[in-house]
């Protein structure tokens, strides 16, 4: 046949491709058997690249079709799409009780489907196993297309905030959440890497850099917990920054609340951050221990928990293989040498002060005071940091304090000292992670005030241990923030919209965490207000804390209980934590005071609340870490407590999207008036677009169009569909084509 218009081109192809797509399933086709097909010969016989895409693209389609229940169709615009089935979207089951969503992810988990959508929120089971849906061919077919076009994916979601900035004009934030080891991190730098793909970073170096931010943060800032081999213990927040055509030109990180405490001590069966094992297997491979004044004996005291002989570090082919990429990352990105240099020795320099002892100097006039018998680790850690040993002795073992005007030098006692000692490894890790930040930021970040970006929040999740800690409480309280932001999102916003804006819609009851939020935030009777009033006075021990928690924090989310010693209970909205004050003062003076934390908290918030959101909650399928394991009780607590039956009913009656009426006509006009005549920005013209483009469910408020979340999708292909006709009208006029 001759094919002369664009749409009847591409609806024969469609039923060309499905025949062969149903006929030749069993026998997959090769590339070339494709090629050579008639069809598609004569179709383009001209247009060998075409010929190419097309080919490699229905290769694809049938590793993507697994499931073989898809319908393959390519649209105006060349490209091969895949039909959506509905069952892609919790939002379009037919009954939306817990029991069917849980057998649904279930089915689909079993099937290998990871994703599955709510409505514009993407829901992404932990498969714990590597899956070949990432691959470059991945990209290519999840690049502005519609979201029902292709299976739900992570790339989607990239894909969907990109649109959204380049066709607003309007930053994006994408807000990844769900419980430790549930996926987050790797989400995260699964965006990254499509985003890179979407922005062109055509310069191959910028891709790379943008590519190893996140490898070489998290060397420093993740670490091997009981929940997560790989667990993040900090916030971080990376915005990639665009051009306003929409191409990448620099990466900007904000990390949030890092977990310094790891560096002195790790709880039972968890380790010390990555980077202390990386630098030991890598020095000791390239002969450098003493270089850097490690020892080749016995492990540094920070280490030795998990590795009780060297053997232990320096044996792991994989410490080695980290190191050498970390090197690479730390090349690419553009640290110096010396900058390198200076990384490692304050690592070991840090690793050095672990190991200074103190021993009591007992004379006739004072019995409180330290020395340190054993010099080696001392000088060690002196030199590293370019400091004479008796002033680093000096700073351990005594203290300046300034009262009314005057100086008086204290000595500290071998308990003290001790503690100056793990005070100041953990500042020195605490700046060394921040310059590195810091660093990253300035090389990666071309002078730009103008552009848009895409920030992509991934912190450390809800976490539940046996014991758990001032750690816990504050990784926890992030979290409750992160659910309170959704809820916003999701909830309330919706609703006080709709009211204000007069429009029925039956309201959904969600679960509002504010009152634990507040428990916890509130002055000057909050839980971290009590925590930092305790931690100013002297005298205070953890029993006086408990009681003052006791006395003024009446609430149900909160209790003691009676059994147990020295512990608080909370009700959080993801399960309840029995959390021990053990240390609870010590580390509040010694980190931030909880007050500053929940500053950078409500900053991070503030940030993203500018930026359009876009959510991906993970899902943890089981305990284990083993692949295709559904464990039904575990992902029905997390469905629950993140409110996914209620985000689905939402998503299902409510109007997600809420457009004034004029800009909606000054964004869409195009669907439905000719483009030079530019119409009145009225509440009629905005309902004669939207019947043009024959939407349904839409509904009207005051000043604003009330929209499905699908709808602004479809009018966004119309669009760029509209507008791809009449440039395919203009070739064919002009004799370019057929
Ligand atoms: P988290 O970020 O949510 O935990 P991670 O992203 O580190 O969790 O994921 C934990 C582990 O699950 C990873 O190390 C992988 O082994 C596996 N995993 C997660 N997502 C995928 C995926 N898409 N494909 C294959 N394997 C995956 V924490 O940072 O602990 O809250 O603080
Ligand atoms: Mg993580």
């Amino acid at each position: 046949p001759t094919l002369r218009h664009p749409e009847e081109w591409s609806r024969s192809f469609s039923h060309f491709i499905s025949q062969c797509l149903i006929k030749d399933f069993e026998a997959r086709p090769s590339v070339t058997h494709l090629l050579e097909h008639p069809f598609i010969k004569q179709a383009h016989g001209k247009d060998i690249a075409l010929r190419q895409q097309l080919a490699a693209l229905i290769q694809e389609q049938h590793l993507v079709s697994l499931t073989s229940y898809r319908h393959v169709r390519i649209n105006t615009r060349k490209t091969l799409i895949i039909e959506s089935c509905p069952d892609d979207d919790l939002v379009n089951l037919e009954f939306l009780d817990e029991e069917t969503i849980i057998s649904h992810l279930h089915k689909r988990y079993d099937e290998l489907q990871v994703y599955t959508y709510v409505g514009d929120i993407l829901i992404a089971l932990n498969p714990f196993q590597n899956l070949s849906i990432y691959s470059p061919q991945f990209s290519k077919l999840y690049h502005g297309v519609k979201r029902a076009d292709n299976p739900p994916h992570i790339f989607a979601t990239a894909d969907a905030a990109y649109q959204g900035m380049v066709t607003f004009c309007k930053d994006q934030c994408i807000i990844i959440s769900g419980e430790s080891g549930a996926g987050k991190t790797e989400s995260a730098h699964l965006i990254v890497q499509h985003l890179t793909f979407l922005g062109k970073a055509n310069n191959r170096t910028l891709r790379e850099k943008i590519l190893q931010v996140n490898p070489l943060v998290e060397a420093f800032g993740n670490a091997c917990t009981a929940i997560n081999d790989n667990s993040s213990r900090f916030g971080k927040y990376l915005e990639m920054k665009f051009t306003s055509t929409g191409a990448v030109i620099g990466a900007k990180i904000s990390e949030y609340l890092l977990e310094k405490s790891r560096v002195i001590k790790q709880a039972p069966g968890e380790e010390n951050f990555h980077i202390f094992y990386y630098i030991y297997a890598g020095l000791y491979h390239q002969d450098e221990l003493k270089t850097y004044s490690l020892p080749d004996g016995t492990p540094p005291r920070f280490v030795i928990q998990h590795c009780k002989v060297m053997q232990d570090i320096v044996s792991r082919k994989q410490y080695k293989e980290q190191f050498d990429a970390i090197q690479e990352c730390f090349r690419n990105i553009g640290f110096t040498e010396e900058e390198v240099d200076s990384v490692y020795k304050i690592l070991s320099a840090i690793l050095n002060t672990g190991n200074i002892e103190f021993a009591s100097i007992t004379s006739q006039h004072q019995t409180d005071k330290s020395e340190v018998p054993n010099s080696e680790a001392l000088e060690n850690a002196a030199s590293l940091l370019s400091i004479g040993p008796e002033e680093l002795q000096e700073a351990l073992t005594s203290q300046c304090v300034v009262t009314r005007g005057e100086t008086i030098i204290r000595t500290n006692t071998v308990d003290k000292a001790a503690d100056v000692r793990d005070a100041m490894s953990k500042a020195l890790y605490g700046r060394l992670f921040s310059w590195i930040v810091n660093r990253i930021n300035s090389l990666l970040q071309p002078d730009m005030n103008s552009g848009m970006n895409v920030g992509i929040l991934d912190i450390f999740g809800f976490e539940n241990f046996q014991k758990n800690s001032f750690e816990q409480l504050c990784i926890n309280i992030a979290n409750e923030q992160i659910q309170f932001y959704f809820n916003q999102h999701i909830f309330a916003l919706e609703q006080m919209e709709y009211q204000s804006e007069e429009v029925d819609a039956s309201l959904v009851e969600y679960e509002d965490n504010r009152p634990i939020l507040d428990m916890f935030l509130q002055k000057p009777m909050g839980l971290l207000s009590l925590l930092d009033e305790e931690s100013r006075f002297p005298q205070a021990t953890d029993q006086t804390l408990v009681d003052k928690f006791e006395d003024n924090l009446r609430c149900k989310y909160f209790w003691i209980p009676k059994r147990v010693e020295l512990c608080f209970g909370i009700q959080h909205y993801a399960g309840q934590v029995m959390y021990n004050v053990n240390g609870f003062l010590e580390k509040n003076r010694d980190t931030l005071p909880a007050d500053i934390v929940v500053y950078s908290l409500m900053d991070l918030l503030s940030k993203m609340v500018v930026g359009q959101p876009h959510f991906v909650r993970c899902i943890k399928p089981n305990d284990d870490r083993q692949a295709l394991l559904f464990c039904k009780e575990r992902v029905m607590v997390q469905l629950r407590y993140t409110g996914i039956l209620e985000t689905v009913n939402i998503r299902r009656q409510g109007y997600s999207h809420r457009i004034l009426f004029e800009d909606f006509v000054n964004r869409y006009y195009y669907l439905a008036f000719r483009a030079h005549e530019m119409p009145e920005t009225s509440k009629e013209n905005a309902v004669a677009i939207l019947e043009r483009a024959k939407l349904k469910d839409w509904v009207l408020g005051k000043t604003k169009v009330f929209l499905k979340y699908y709808h602004v999708e479809q009018l966004n292909l119309l669009l760029r569909e509209v507008i791809a006709r009449v440039v395919v009208m203009q070739a064919y006029t002009k004799g370019w084509l057929g």
